[in-house]
């Protein structure tokens, strides 16, 4: 008996296991909350609420200043939350800018919605056609909440920006994070919160650094693409939830070449359907390894450049439930001017370097292809072995 308590426990973990790696973690999609709601009463404050930003919003007339659930449209079920607000016209004062500090902060239904800071963000925004372009930042309090995802993770701690590297104003304020510009459909607006710029707004934990590992989803930041347009603006939110991400990891190596790999920064682009959706910059390893963080699901094509190598382009790479790991590439090296092709141009600024060392008038790192400190014969001979190869597109 003992020994089959050992077989099966280790098999029930295993497929445990399996099961929560491949799930998202809902957090809402407004279905369960009557239509209309009160306002302000589910998951986000009425728009005026929040004290930083309350000095921007029209509160009247109706329905500016509302936040309800609704059944006008839905991306998923009947019914999603809709968002009205009105900017004031009056001037904000010096070094300020308007935005929207759209809170949880103790709602009455989904207050303060605890957030793993080890997955994805993802929700659906609807903008009808007369709204003015925005962009919108996710806000999050460093609560070290222990309660589940989309539980009341309270309000002690620190704010921080997520997604947006520009701050308007010295609040500091009106984030400038994802810019939402398409209308009359439902897009889907992702923050990768591992791999976010993180921004400080307020509290004695803010620094543009999450410390935690969980915390709370405090607000959504909405700032005017043009800070003059009043609006009215009216945002229908949907489906919010967390997403499962993972890592990619592999070997690069950097062929012909004796120098510190550590020392050459390995662009890598993740694209899907042709568009770039990522890029990073890799630090490799003594020996090549590399890994790329919090990768969403889905399948990519997997480009790596590094400066005087050949792109090398992996193709249908599927991140779905688990880390991947072994995307090993070698890169063929002599593409000293960097347009992804060893030709004549390549060979003229090795010419143009030969004999040099740092310190050099006519140094140029990048012909130094062997990583020898010196450009030589050795580097002419990898040029030449090499010559009329041409990297991946
Ligand atoms: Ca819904
Ligand atoms: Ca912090
Ligand atoms: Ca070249
Ligand atoms: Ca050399």
């Amino acid at each position: 008996m003992k020994i089959a308590r050992f077989l099966t426990t280790p098999l029930l973990l295993g497929v445990l296991a399996t099961a929560v790696a491949a799930q998202t973690f809902p957090i809402t999609n407004f279905e369960a909350y009557p239509a209309p709601s009160a306002s302000g009463a589910v998951m986000f404050r009425h728009p005026s609420f929040s004290g930083s930003t309350g000095l921007y919003i029209d509160t009247s007339p109706a329905p500016n200043n509302t936040s309800q659930v609704v059944t006008d449209v839905a991306f998923s079920g009947t019914k999603s939350l809709r968002v009205n607000w009105r900017f004031l016209s009056t001037d904000p004062p010096t070094g300020r800018s308007r935005w929207l500090r759209l809170t949880t902060f103790n709602a009455t239904d989904l207050p303060n919605p605890t957030l793993d800071f080890g997955h994805a963000l993802r929700f659906r925004i609807y903008v009808p056609s007369d709204t003015p372009d925005f962009y919108v930042t996710l806000g999050v309090r460093e609560t070290n909440s222990t309660a589940p995802i989309g539980g009341n993770g309270g309000t002690t701690g620190g704010i921080e920006f997520l997604g947006a590297t520009v701050v308007r104003g010295t609040g500091p304020d009106a984030p400038e994070g994802k810019l939402i510009t398409a209308k009359n459909q439902w897009v889907e607006v992702v923050f990768n919160i591992p791999v976010e710029p993180v921004r400080r707004f307020a509290g004695t934990t803010a620094n543009g650094i999450l410390e935690v590992s969980r915390g709370v989803l405090e607000q959504l930041a909405f700032t005017p693409l043009d800070p003059n347009t009043l609006g009215p603006y009216v945002v229908y939110l949907d489906d919010f939830e967390q997403v499962a991400v993972w890592s990619v990891s592999g070997n690069v190596v950097l062929k012909d070449f004796d120098g510190d790999v550590t020392q050459v920064p390995v662009t890598v682009e993740l694209r899907q359907g042709g568009n770039v959706v990522r890029t990073a910059i890799l630090s490799l390893d003594a020996n090549g390894n590399y890994t790329i963080p919090a990768v969403l699901p889905g399948t990519y094509d997997i480009a790596f450049k590094a400066s005087h190598w050949l792109r090398v382009v992996v193709s249908g790479v599927t991140v779905e439930g688990s880390n991947v790991t072994g995307v090993n590439v070698a890169l063929t090296n002599g593409d000293i001017d960097g347009d992804n092709e060893v030709t004549l141009l390549d060979f003229g600024a090795l010419v143009a370097a030969f004999g040099a060392m740092p310190g050099d008038a006519n140094w140029n790192a990048s012909a130094d292809l062997d990583g020898d400190m010196e450009v030589t014969l050795l580097d002419f001979g990898i040029l030449v072995q090499n010559f009329g190869a041409v990297g991946d597109e």
